[in-house]
This record gives C-alpha cells, structure tokens and sequence, in this order.
C-alpha cells in the first residue's frame, strides 16, 4: 500500500467497483473532497474477483457500460454480445485511466468499522490497518455479489486437493489439466465454468442441487454496422432504458401466455430460444406473474433440455421443476447442457445422493448408492451473500451507537434503497430495496450515483450538512416494495434475491420489483419536493 487514505473527507467511497468509481469521479468534479477506499488490489469490484474460465456479464456489452461521458462510449470498443470478465476489466481499467481516478483509491484496505459522531455530525471509519477517516458523508459502493458464500458441508476444510471458489478466483489462474475436478453449484456461475472446465479437466463432476432454469445466451461478435448505428444515437439509446421497467431494450409483449394457441406459444418461445438472452420471460405478459402462464414457459425450457440432453435420465435430472420460471435469476449457457453429453462428465444429483461430507480425497455422497467421489480440484459455485453481504461485513453505528446489523436483524429496511432511518448521511449504491440487482445494474448505478450526489449538492448549495430517512417514509418503502414483488413469482423460488440461499438469513424479498422507470421517477419526484421524506438540518 503506497500510504494511508487522507484522514478528514467531505465524503468517504467504500468500494471501487462501477458504483464506486463513478462516485468517486462526479464528486470530484463537483468539487468535494472524496476519496475511495477498496479491498481489492486493484478497480473493479466483482470483475476484478470472479476471474474463473469463462466468466461472463449476462447483460449485453451495448448496455453494460458507462453512459455519463459520450467521449467514452465512442472510444470503447466492444468485441461480443455478452462481454468476457477479461473484457470488462479491461472496460474499467480504461475509465480509472481516463479520468485519473487511482489517485484518490487506496487499493488493499478494508473498512471495518463506521462510527456516527452525533455531535460532530460526521462519520468515522477505521480499516484492517488502522487507518481513521473521518468523513461527512460516506457512500457504501460495496457490491451487491461480491462477499463470497462457501458451502456449509463438514469437512470442506479436510480436503487434500486445490479447493476454489469461483467468486475468489487464483489471478494466475488453475491449471486443470489432467485433473479430476468437482463442481459444487448450478447457478450462473457454475454454468459458466463447468463446460470450460470440462474441456480442461480429465474428468468432472457436478454436484446440483436444485437444477436452475436455463436458456442460451446465443453470444457472438458483435456486427461493427449494428455498434456504429448505437454508438451514433447513444444518449436516446439509453434514455429509453433508463424509462424502461428492467433498464434494458426488451420487448414487453401485452398478449397473454394462457390465452395462446399451443403452436403460437412455441413458435413465439422458439424464436426467443434461437436468438438467446433473457428476454423470453417477457415473451407473454403473464410469464412473470400467472402460474399457469409461467408454466407454459417453463414446460417450453424442460422441453428443450430433453432435446440437447442425449441420456434420459440426465436429462431428468437437469430438468427444472417445483418453482417458477424466472424466480430465480434466468441463467444462460454457452454449450452448458451439451456438457453433459460428454463421457468424462458426471452429474450428480445431490436430492438423490446428498452429500456428507468432503474428505482428504473427495467428496462422499449417501443416499442409496453412498460414494466417495475422488476428486484433484474442488470447485465452488456456491453464490454470494447477496445484497446485504458486504454493508453489513463493515460495523456500522449510527446514531445512538445502534447497529445497522440489529435494525436489519429480520431484514434490510431501507427508504428507496438509498438510505436508512437512524444512519444519517448514508448511501446505498445499488442497496436493498432498489431495483438494481433486477435491472441493468449500470443503468440503476448511474442513477443513483447521480440521485446521491445530487442531493450532496443540494445539502452543500443550502448550508444543510445532515439527512435522514424519515421512518414512516421508510417502513411506507418497504411496504411499497414487498406489496409489489408480492403481485409476481419471484418470492415463489429459492433464490439469493431473497436470501434464501444463507442458512439463517432472514427471507425478506430484497429487490424492487416495480420497474427502473417508475423507481427513477419516484427518486426525481422525491428530491424535487426538497427531498420529502428525507429530514435535512
Ligand atoms: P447462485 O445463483 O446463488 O448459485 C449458487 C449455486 O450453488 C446454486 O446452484 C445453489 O443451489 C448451489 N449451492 C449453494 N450452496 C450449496 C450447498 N451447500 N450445497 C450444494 N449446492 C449449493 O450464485 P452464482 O454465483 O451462480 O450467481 C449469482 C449471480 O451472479 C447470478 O444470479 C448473476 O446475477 C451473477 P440452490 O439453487 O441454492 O439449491
């Protein structure tokens, strides 16, 4: 570490991901004295940690990006319709580089501690070195994916081999070759790196769960006439995300599912099918929202799986069942399910043969076959402590020395996802109770970083040096936010948007389900009345 951050700041950035660099730089430009503090080595938040073979955004490169400077997407070039982690590494190298933003990072630091100093009226926070900064303001850029969650199964620690977890992942990489390798987790990540480690390994093994619905990402290079023809009206490209319930440019079709002739329904699915991306859960109106509907789509995917799948029985296997399409996030594969075709791929279903526990040599499973499955490498794709994970790693105390990890002790309560009662001065990047974890997360980044440092401005431009969520605006967003997931499916699955996936953690539908456009115009319409709802002093 070249030197400790500066001790007092006008506002503090914990994070040097997306949310964290853009932060930094546009209260740079507004004249603040920010600085960012980040864990990591380097920017990039995620990107910079989930490096396993073939990691890979499943939102398109066009919209996977900065939209802030027009300088900056003419410059970019992006090579494919999903990009590559290498790829947007890359991305965020070249923004820290362009706007000079490493100058005000300290890289391999990490906050563990913020202090609320009431007469002060300012922040404290202390990191693993020691270091103390006191800041007026301090803006949590911490990630929504990014505190790791390894398997609770005994005897992980007993493992003789080279034990991963792709959220983690060696920067040198592993050299897999000749090895018998053991994937443990099915959800975006695992389908990701199982068919990479398939061509690697001498042989693998998949441990599943539950089995995810999944569908193709159909990824390419990108055609540079169809990139022109954005990058030339890309301010009026965005907009219309920016407007759009998901962030993104997908057709919500008005008809409905249960109403479609059987060869319409498919014929419409297939189309999807053969173009790839996660569209097709807004291929009929109702998919998100009426069982019967969701199971027409959902019969669709089983149905293709059957297909790609030569072995019945692993076809069976892999065969999503007992929960809506699209509760859990849509997964999508490059050449996943045609992994399974290979000889040397197993798959082991752990609601058949569960496992109980990893030894010295492997993996033992019992059920009614018990086995050790011997294994070089372990892998796990085992998720994230999502959404609250990393605000809560740091100790927090607001005012009256509470905990923000008592008040969230039966979920995350927030007043838009941007601050929390009792913690003044504040902010959530991409926090519970937004809708960025079920959006184009770059689009909702963007606008909160601009909603926050706006309302930074507001409060500096009118002498105001505090804000608080107000608590019955608060507990009306929390409302507000579970009456609307509780109108659609995604409470129905067992998914990290609801912590399902925590043993203990409380299940509380996390994500705002309402739509970007209208949350965007609820924060406009919120800070154009003087930031109702937020008590300014
Ligand atoms: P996910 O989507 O949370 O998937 C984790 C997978 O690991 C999932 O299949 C889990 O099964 C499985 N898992 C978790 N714990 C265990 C244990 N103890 N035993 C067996 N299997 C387990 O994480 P990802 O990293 O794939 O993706 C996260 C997001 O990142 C993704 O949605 C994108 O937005 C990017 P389960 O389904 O819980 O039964």
């Amino acid at each position: 570490r070249p030197g400790p951050p500066p001790g007092e700041l006008d506002v503090l950035v914990v994070g040097a991901g997306f949310a964290g660099l853009y932060a930094l730089y546009r209260l740079r430009e507004l004249g603040h004295r920010v600085h960012a503090v980040e864990a990591a080595g380097d920017v990039g938040g995620v990107w910079y940690w989930n490096r396993y073979p073939g990691a890979r955004c499943d939102i398109e490169s066009v919209d996977y990006c900065f939209s802030f400077s027009d300088e900056l997407v003419q410059d970019w070039n992006w090579t494919e319709r999903y990009p590559s982690q290498p790829e947007i590494l890359r991305y965020i190298d070249h923004v820290a580089d362009r706007f000079d933003l490493r100058r005000d990072i300290t890289f391999r630091t990490r906050v563990t501690a913020l202090t609320f100093d009431e007469a002060a009226g300012t922040w404290t926070a202390a990191t693993e070195h020691g270091d103390r900064v006191t800041a007026r303001h301090v803006i949590m850029a911490t990630g929504q994916l990014s505190v790791a969650k390894p398997p609770e199964i005994e005897g992980v620690g007993d493992f003789a081999g080279d034990c991963h977890h792709t959220g983690n992942w060696p920067h040198d990489g592993v050299d897999l070759t000749g090895r018998r390798v053991g994937v443990i987790g099915t959800g975006s990540s695992g389908v990701q790196v199982i068919p990479q480690i398939a061509r690697q390994a001498a042989h693998l093994t998949v441990f599943q769960r539950t089995p995810h619905y999944i569908v193709p990402a159909v990824n390419r290079p990108l055609d540079p006439e169809y990139v022109a023809d954005l990058k030339s009206r890309f301010e009026e490209y965005r907009e219309q995300a920016r407007n759009h319930p998901g962030g993104t440019h997908r057709v919500l079709h008005e008809d409905l599912a249960v109403e479609a002739a059987p060869e319409e329904l498919r014929a419409r699915l297939e189309e999807y099918w053969r173009r790839g991306g996660p569209d097709i859960q807004a291929a009929y109106r109702d998919i998100t929202r009426d069982p019967a509907a969701n199971d027409r789509a959902a019969e669709f995917v089983r149905s293709k799986i059957r297909e790609i799948v030569r072995d019945p029985e692993v076809a069976e296997r892999l065969t999503p069942r007992g929960y809506p399409f699209g509760s859990k996030r849509l997964v999508l594969e490059i050449g996943y399910y045609e992994t399974f075709n290979r000889d040397d791929v197993r798959l082991v279903d752990l609601r058949e043969t569960p496992i109980e526990r990893v030894e010295p040599e492997g993996v033992r499973t019992g059920g009614a076959r018990p086995e050790l499955h011997r294994l070089d490498v372990l892998v796990f794709a085992t998720g994230f402590d999502a959404l609250t994970g990393a605000v809560l790693k740091v100790d927090i105390r607001g005012r009256g020395g509470r905990s923000l990890r008592d008040k969230w002790s039966a979920g995350p309560r927030t007043y838009l996802g941007l601050a929390t009662h009792g913690f003044p001065n504040l902010f959530f990047m991409a926090g519970p109770g937004s809708p960025s974890v079920i959006s184009n997360v770059l689009v909702s980044i963007e606008q909160h970083v601009e909603w926050v440092t706006d309302h930074l401005e507001y409060l500096r431009k009118n002498g105001l040096t505090r804000s608080e969520a107000v608590l019955e605006k608060e507990d009306a967003w929390v409302e507000h936010v579970n009456d609307v997931a509780a109108q659609t499916l995604y409470p129905r699955g067992n998914s990290w948007y609801l912590g399902a996936n925590v043993p203990g953690k409380p299940r509380v539908f996390m994500p705002y389900v309402g739509g970007v456009g209208r949350y965007r115009q609820i924060c406009a319409d919120v800070a154009a009345r003087d930031y109702d709802g937020f008590d300014l002093s």
